[in-house]
This record gives C-alpha cells, sequence and structure tokens, in this order.
C-alpha cells in the first residue's frame, strides 16, 4: 500500500538525481528512470487504477502534482545544461578577428632572385619577340661541341672545364652542358628561319672559387634571318640591358674575342660606377664585362642544317647569377647556392609580385 509520504521520499530521490546530472545524456538518463513507461513516477501512477474513489481523491491530484513537478525540475535542468553547454562551447571556440591573418605559404614563400632575373629577363625578351626555348641539362659531346664548331681534340674542349658522365658500354660520353648552346642548335634543327630565340637554363662548369660555382645559370640569345648583323645586336643588347637594370640609358664597349661558335667574336663591357656597396650600371666613369657576343660562325648554320649564303644571325651568352647580383645588389655569389632560409628572406621577392614591363619588372 502506498502513503502519501512514500510519495514525498520518490519526489525528493528523483529531484535530488535531477540536479546531480551533469550533463543532458545524465538527464535524460533520469527522465527515463522516473517518466518513462517503466519509470518510477510512472509505476506509481498505475496504481492510481486499483485505488478506490476516496483514495484516488487524495492521491489523484498527489500524483500529478509529483509528476509534474518531477517534469518542471527535468525541463529547467534541461535548459540550464544547455546554457553551460552552449556558454563551453562559445568559450572553446572564441576567436579574436583583430589578431593578424595567419600567413599561407604564398605570403611567406620567397622567388629565389635568380628565378626572379630569369622571369625578369623573359618577360623583356618576349615583348622584343623572341620565344623561350629550353632543353635537358645532361647532352651530348656532339651538341655541346662538335655541332658549335669545337674541333674533336681542340683545346676549347678543356677551357670549359666539363663534367663528364661515366662512358656507357657504346662508347658514348654524355656530359653536362656547359652553355646552353645546344638549346640553340636544338632549335635550329627542329626550325627553320626565321628564330628569334633565348635559352636560359642551368650550366656546369668543373670550376669553384669567389667567382664561379660548379652550377650557374646563363642565358643566350639567338637571332638567324637573312639579313641579321652586329647593328640589330647592338641594338638588342643595350635595350635589354637598359630595361633589366631599370635605367634611363647604358653605354656598351665591345672587345675582340674568341668563341669557336661565332665569328666575328666580342666581349662587351657597359660603363658603371664602382661604389663601396654596389655597381651602378649606366653612369661612371669605369667598365664592367657582362657577356660575350658575335656573328654565328658559318660552320654552326650548316652543321644546324641552315644554308650560310642564304641565312646569317647574332648571338650572346650572359650569365643569370652575374646580372642578377648586380641588380639587386648581393655581394657574394656562393649565398645564392647556400639555401640559406633568412638569405632568401631578405633578397627572395614574393610570389605573387609577377615581373612584367607593364607592371614593373622588380619594383
Ligand atoms: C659568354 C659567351 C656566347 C654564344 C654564347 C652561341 C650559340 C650558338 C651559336 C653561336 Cl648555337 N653562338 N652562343 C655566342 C657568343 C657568346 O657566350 O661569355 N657567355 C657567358
Amino acid at each position: 500500500m502506498t502513503d502519501l509520504s512514500d510519495l514525498t521520499t520518490l519526489e525528493t530521490d528523483v529531484l535530488s538525481a535531477v540536479s546531480a546530472a551533469s550533463d543532458e545524456a545524465a538527464l535524460e538518463a533520469v527522465r527515463v528512470a522516473a517518466l518513462g513507461k517503466k519509470g518510477s513516477v510512472s509505476e506509481k501512477m498505475k496504481t492510481l487504477g486499483g485505488m478506490d474513489p476516496e483514495q484516488r481523491k487524495t492521491f489523484g491530484p498527489a500524483l500529478n502534482a509529483l509528476r509534474d513537478s518531477v517534469a518542471a525540475a527535468i525541463a529547467s535542468r534541461k535548459a540550464a545544461l544547455a546554457d553551460a553547454a552552449l556558454e563551453a562551447r562559445l568559450a572553446a571556440e572564441r576567436l579574436d578577428v583583430s589578431l593578424p591573418v595567419r600567413e599561407t605559404g604564398l605570403e611567406t614563400g620567397r622567388i629565389h632572385p635568380v628565378s626572379q632575373a630569369t622571369d625578369e629577363l623573359i618577360a623583356i625578351f618576349s615583348a622584343m619577340g623572341f620565344s623561350v626555348a629550353e632543353g635537358p641539362d645532361i647532352e651530348t659531346d656532339e651538341l655541346n661541341f662538335t655541332a658549335l664548331n669545337f674541333p674533336v681534340g681542340h683545346p676549347a674542349r678543356e677551357m670549359h672545364d666539363t663534367f663528364f658522365l661515366p662512358t656507357k658500354v657504346d662508347g658514348e660520353r654524355l656530359l653536362l652542358r656547359t652553355h646552353t648552346s645546344p638549346v640553340q642548335v636544338r632549335t635550329m634543327r627542329a626550325q627553320k628561319p626565321p628564330i628569334r630565340v633565348i635559352c636560359p637554363g642551368r650550366t656546369y662548369r668543373f670550376d669553384m672559387d669567389q667567382t664561379h660555382t660548379p652550377m650557374f645559370h646563363q642565358v643566350e640569345g639567338l637571332v638567324i634571318d637573312e639579313s641579321a648583323h652586329l647593328g640589330h645586336l647592338k641594338w638588342v643588347l643595350e635595350e635589354f640591358l637598359k630595361t633589366f637594370f631599370e635605367v634611363p640609358s647604358v653605354e656598351l664597349r665591345f672587345r675582340p674575342s674568341f668563341f669557336p661558335f661565332t665569328e666575328p667574336s666580342m666581349e662587351v663591357d657597359v660603363r658603371c660606377r664602382r661604389l663601396p656597396n654596389e655597381v651602378r650600371i649606366g653612369e661612371g666613369d669605369d667598365w664592367l664585362e657582362i657577356l660575350g657576343c658575335g656573328m654565328v660562325h658559318p660552320n654552326v648554320l650548316r652543321n644546324c642544317g641552315i644554308d650560310p649564303d642564304v641565312y646569317q644571325g647574332f648571338a650572346w651568352g650572359m650569365g643569370i647569377d652575374r646580372i642578377a647580383m648586380l641588380k639587386y645588389g648581393m655581394p657574394d655569389l656562393r649565398d645564392l647556392f647556400s639555401a640559406d632560409a633568412r638569405w632568401l628572406a631578405h633578397y627572395g621577392f614574393k610570389p605573387l609580385d609577377v615581373p612584367s614591363l607593364a607592371g614593373g619588372l622588380s619594383s
């Protein structure tokens, strides 16, 4: 037999279980245990059916009150727990929108000065109507030397301090290209004149001191048509140098020289001023050797399937590392290849500042 004090005890027990529930899952378990189909409060409700009318008059309202009080306590605890859960989540997911944006690789990464200089010179020569050609770093002796009029056994081959690969079983000896000229040979053999091409890329010579690294970058240019001459060459070089060094004018001095692949051959100096920490191009009373050039040797044209009685052309070659150092004021060549992240953070260029003639080369 149930009496009213049982109901009071049950209410006290359920309400304290409600307050003790520390999260919404625990509270749901308390609700099922009290108000669920077989819950303690529901079981009490079921006893109403077996009571006589007098008893029902007393217990009916008391049980309803018990059920309502438990339901209300659960609802209010549920709301409190939901509030607390939301507060905790808000605190955990709090964002300080005034903090600086965390940079991605696109902002922190830097373009190497040699890549920057290469992109700049490509922009300049593209605007003059040159296309860009590339070729393999590993070349044949024929493409690197023979086609370029280096006679077999000629000392000019030794001049280049070549890195040779181990001789193959068929006797062929591949090498690391000592200049980018083999790319021009490939171009002349693949295309018909007129040809206007530049070939930037890595080159290799067995040499290492303050001004030489065993791998360095070169850009060579080649123009072949029926009437290309040294006057055109001079204009192309002047135009390139003043645009690259971003000065109003440059003055060039051509000195006779020798290369197996050109005749005549010349070395070119540019007027400059030497200051303690920089070299200024286009002003001053000093001269700086900057490139080599000449008219393409008839033997080279013949070796590339071009008739030297119909066509002629000029070519030049220069070191990209050198002109990059001059332009960006970098004192030591070896820093270019020391892979020092702090050096690159200082001298490198932002990836989204793509050099163009219209948008500025290196600004
Ligand atoms: C230098 C000199 C030069 C060339 C490179 C060339 C290429 C072909 C035919 C004829 Cl396929 N010439 N290239 C010509 C003259 C000079 O480079 O001092 N480079 C750093």
